[in-house]
Formats: C-alpha cells, sequence, structure tokens
C-alpha cells in the first residue's frame, strides 16, 4: 500500500504541475512564441516618401541604391518602372499595352518578371532599361502577386494558394494552401519574400500575413488600419486599398505603400500578441 500511496502522489504532483504550466501558456505572454499563437503586429510609420498618386501599385519591391520598381495596373496606365525611393519620381517607364492590367513583379538576377490580371501572360523585361525580353504563360489560376527567394518564384492568384515556380519555365513547382489556425486564407495579393518568410497582403484588408514558406501556415498578422484613414482624414481623394510590400534586406527596411496613393511609407513592426 506505501508503494501505492507514492504512485498516486507523484501522478498527483505531475497533474499540478502541468496544470500550473498550462495556466501559465494561457495567461502569460511569454508562452505566446510558441508555435500555435499566432503573433500579432501594429506598426510605426518611420519615414514617409512621395508616391505617384496615380500609380495603381500591384507590385512593388526594393532593388538596393534607393531604388524601387513598381507595377501598375488599370487598363491604360498600367506599367512597369523604375522609382527613386527619396523623390518618387519615375526614372524609368515601360507601358504596358491597353489590353493587360500590371499585377505583381518581381526582381531575380537581371530580369524583372510581372504578371497581369485575368489573364495567363506574364513579362519579362530588363531591369536596366525595361526593355521587354519575352512574354511567358503560366499554370496559375490568375496572376496577382509575385516574390522570390532568389531560387523560385512565389506567385498568388487571388485564391489561398501560394505557388512555386521555375524562373526559367515558369512551371508551377509548388503549391501550398495558406492557412491560419486551420482556416484557408483568400484573396492573397501582393507578396514579398522576408527572413525566409513570404508576406502577402490580403485584398481589401489592411492586414498583411507572415507565411511559412514551407507549410504555408499564417503565423503572424500585421495590421495596418491607420495608414489609409491617415490619408483619408489628411483629405485625399479616391484611394483605393493598402498594396505593396518592398523588403530592403540590406537595411532592414520595410516599405507599404497602396494603389493611387500619394505617399509611400517606410514602418517598423510591434509585437501587440
Ligand atoms: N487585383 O488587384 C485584386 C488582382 C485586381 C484589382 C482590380 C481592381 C479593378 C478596379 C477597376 C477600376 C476601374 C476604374
Ligand atoms: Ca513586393
Amino acid at each position: 500500500t506505501r508503494f501505492r500511496y507514492k504512485k498516486v502522489s507523484v501522478f498527483v504532483s505531475l497533474v499540478m504541475i502541468f496544470g500550473v504550466v498550462y495556466l501559465l501558456g494561457v495567461s502569460s505572454s511569454i508562452w505566446s512564441g510558441v508555435a500555435f499563437v499566432p503573433k500579432l503586429y501594429a506598426i510605426q510609420v518611420v519615414n514617409e516618401f512621395p508616391h505617384d498618386p496615380s500609380a495603381f501599385t500591384q507590385g512593388l519591391l526594393y532593388a538596393g541604391n534607393g531604388t524601387l520598381y513598381e507595377s501598375t495596373g488599370l487598363y491604360g496606365k498600367s506599367s512597369v518602372r523604375r522609382v527613386a525611393l527619396n523623390t518618387g519620381k519615375v526614372e524609368v517607364l515601360q507601358e504596358m499595352d491597353d489590353s493587360y492590367f500590371g499585377e505583381g513583379l518581381t526582381l531575380l538576377e537581371q530580369s524583372l518578371f510581372q504578371v497581369t490580371w485575368l489573364t495567363k501572360t506574364g513579362f519579362i523585361y530588363d531591369r536596366n532599361d525595361l526593355s521587354k525580353i519575352r512574354e511567358f504563360t503560366h499554370e496559375m489560376e490568375d496572376g496577382w502577386g509575385l516574390a522570390t527567394n532568389g531560387k523560385v518564384l512565389f506567385g498568388s492568384d487571388g485564391t489561398s494558394a501560394l505557388y512555386q515556380l521555375d524562373p526559367r519555365t515558369l512551371k508551377v513547382i509548388g503549391k501550398q494552401i495558406v492557412r491560419y489556425n486551420g482556416h484557408e486564407v483568400h484573396n492573397l495579393n501582393e507578396l514579398e519574400f522576408v527572413n525566409d518568410e513570404v508576406w502577402a497582403n490580403v485584398w481589401q484588408t489592411e492586414c498583411i500575413a507572415r507565411i511559412s514558406q514551407r507549410d504555408g501556415s499564417v503565423f503572424g498578422w500585421i495590421l495596418l488600419p491607420n495608414l489609409r484613414k491617415g490619408l483619408i482624414e489628411a483629405g485625399y481623394h479616391g484611394i483605393d486599398v493598402l498594396n505593396g510590400i518592398a523588403w530592403d534586406a540590406n537595411d532592414n527596411r520595410l516599405f507599404v505603400t497602396g494603389k493611387l496613393w500619394p505617399k509611400l511609407y517606410e514602418i517598423k513592426l510591434q509585437p501587440i500578441k
């Protein structure tokens, strides 16, 4: 009986220890880094730059040396452009045929890759003069966002899918369904590769999802409700949704803008959970 009593008391102690650890896990922020608790981030604006208010931004990236590349949409106003960060000035402009609506854009070595809305046609341009090198067809359902990790292209098509494309053949070589706590996240739009993660702004929301490139799970949300609101309160009319994320990997700077926004913001993240 003594032996049995010992066993029972060890069992009770273990239950109590697990109970305390569990309660700590629920209540304490120490445990919020554990994978199953997605993190939330607010943002702080650390810099703002001028942005062409007629640019319906659909793709955005930072290429170093104070240079951004941008893809713009709307029929008759679509383009690929090289833009000076500090002034917002368009330095090189490649206008697209009126029948195309520019979408996601990414830079790999000397080439810019761009997809277009409601067609499966994409274009490759030379990064220096934006001359068109060739056209391609892709297998995604539509062309929305593009990004790269330097090896493969990531693509979005407005569904919950995050594709991997071979940059030489433009064939789909991988596909993840993006999920947040098991729920599919639809309307994935502009993409950016940031520190081994894929970031996507979700169309018509002011949220950016931080996505694992391995399994498509969302492990963080960046909330940006104040940017568009601030522009409207400052008197700007006719501005559309947040769209466009660019990462400066050398100086760890993060830029965001939106469709027809007169400003581009450099922001920093602040964990709030
Ligand atoms: N997409 O960026 C979500 C992929 C497409 C957005 C298309 C918005 C069309 C706006 C048309 C406005 C015409 C004045
Ligand atoms: Ca981007």
